[in-house]
């Protein structure tokens, strides 16, 4: 392989949300696990068993205090010394979420205490050559949301936005990039269809309304952001993946066509005219269809997941026709033994690398996640870890794994250096 150089000023970084690293959080999602842990520990040989890590994280699985957020990584009180190490491996942007519920504990009532911790956090990445991406909404909410019906009810959006034109104040003079809602699809999908996590629904008109009121949302906060702070850059998170028919049968081409539509396209194509950038989230492949699999298909993360590398750039081809500045805002994979993070980065990166000599413009890449934190999708909690920078949560001590270092070199010299040098 050949030095493979990007654009200068090209953003390097991770990012991490505020309920899986913080720690000491009281919102829906909190309350949730207390009342779910006993049953998630008692499913979790159905749901995990078959992953070959299974041995390792059954006692950890079947353990309720997993799917406890608690303290988490005790990041709120931590986050200089986590931003001296990301600093340390040559991150120049941080991707991190504004927690509506320390902002607003009680309606309508702002604590400017908190306001004070976010805008140190800020200072913080600044004085550390770390340009902030503030996300405002990574699926948690305040209780007194909850109490009125969360995302189901038209009420949310406005609250919403007083939340964001707040903060939209507050931050005008420190914060230029605002990602307003992280993976709203996947929110809605496990929340309100398969019921997986908070707030644990199965029905699938609410679904829908809460999709509608998310986008809303969306598209509101962005005229909002730009009447306080006319520099702002604002954009959205998204889940996208890269999705393939089983096989060639003509009807699992359509059915492949249709989820895709709806799982990547449908959202951005209702707020297109309203986003300075997008944000990409890319994890892996998906095979759709009926009958037998015909796909060969690759290595799996701890969680099962395939590594699926070329998937990456499939997709920001694909986003290229929006004509928007792009940013890799999640990519990561959870990996305990850090044995496959090296070479999912380098490949990622090279094929993200292939779509911007294509002219997809991609301007940055955050890794998901500095740290191994509480895995949020489906609450699965604990084990899965997803870190750079290993975590032990009896002592809190951090342990920089050697694949942040392959992350490191690439981050400093601005480019995939041939294979030799990693
Ligand atoms: O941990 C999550 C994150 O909160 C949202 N995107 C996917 C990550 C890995 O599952």
């Amino acid at each position: 392989m050949e030095n493979k150089q990007f654009p200068q000023r090209f953003l390097w970084g991770s990012a991490t949300s505020a309920h899986q690293v913080e720690g000491g959080l009281h919102n829906d999602w909190t309350e949730w696990e207390e009342k779910n842990a006993e049953r998630l520990a008692g499913e979790a040989e159905k749901k995990f068993s078959h992953l070959a890590i299974w041995p390792n994280i059954k006692a950890q699985a079947q353990d309720p205090q997993n799917y406890i957020s608690g303290r988490a990584c005790d990041h709120y009180n931590r986050y200089e010394e986590d931003f001296d190490i990301a600093q340390s491996l040559g991150h120049t942007a941080h991707r991190f979420s504004i927690e509506w519920s320390r902002i607003e504990p009680r309606e309508g009532e702002f604590d400017e205490k908190e306001i004070e911790h976010y805008r140190n956090v800020v200072r913080a990445l600044r004085a550390r050559g770390m340009e902030p991406f503030v996300t405002l909404w990574h699926w948690t909410q305040p209780t007194w949301i909850a109490d009125i019906g969360g995302w189901e009810n038209k009420r949310t959006v406005e609250y919403f936005l007083r939340f964001i034109k707040k903060i939209a104040h507050e931050f005008k003079n420190e914060v230029t990039f605002f990602i307003v809602l992280n993976e709203p699809n996947i929110y809605t999908a496990f929340g309100f269809i398969k019921g997986s996590h908070p707030p644990g629904i199965k029905n699938i008109l609410k679904a829908k309304k809460v999709y509608l009121n998310l986008c809303d949302a969306q598209k509101r906060a962005y005229k909002i952001i730009h009447s306080v702070h006319p520099r702002a850059q604002v954009g959205i998170a998204n889940s996208f993946m890269h999705f393939e028919e089983k096989n060639r049968l003509f009807f699992n081409v359509f059915i492949k066509d249709t989820v895709e539509y709806f799982w990547n396209f449908w959202f951005l194509n209702k707020i297109k005219n309203d986003l300075d950038f997008i944000g990409c989230n890319y994890y892996s492949r998906y095979l759709v269809g009926f009958g037998n699999e015909t796909v060969k298909t690759g290595d799996m993360s701890d969680l099962g997941w395939e590594i699926f590398p070329k998937g990456i750039y499939f997709i920001l081809k694909r986003l290229k026709k929006y004509k928007k500045p792009m940013y890799v805002t999640e990519n990561g994979i959870a990996d305990a033994q850090d044995k496959q993070r090296k070479n999912f980065i380098i490949d990622h990166l090279m094929w993200m690398h292939e779509a911007i000599e294509e002219g997809v413009d991609v301007r940055g890449y955050f890794h998901w996640s500095l740290l191994d934190n509480f895995e949020f999708p489906e609450v699965r909690g604990f084990w899965p870890r997803f870190g750079l920078v290993e975590v032990d949560y009896e002592t809190m001590e951090r342990k920089i794994r050697p694949s942040a270092q392959v992350y490191a070199k690439i981050c400093k010299t601005n480019s995939l250096l041939p294979d030799s040098n990693f």
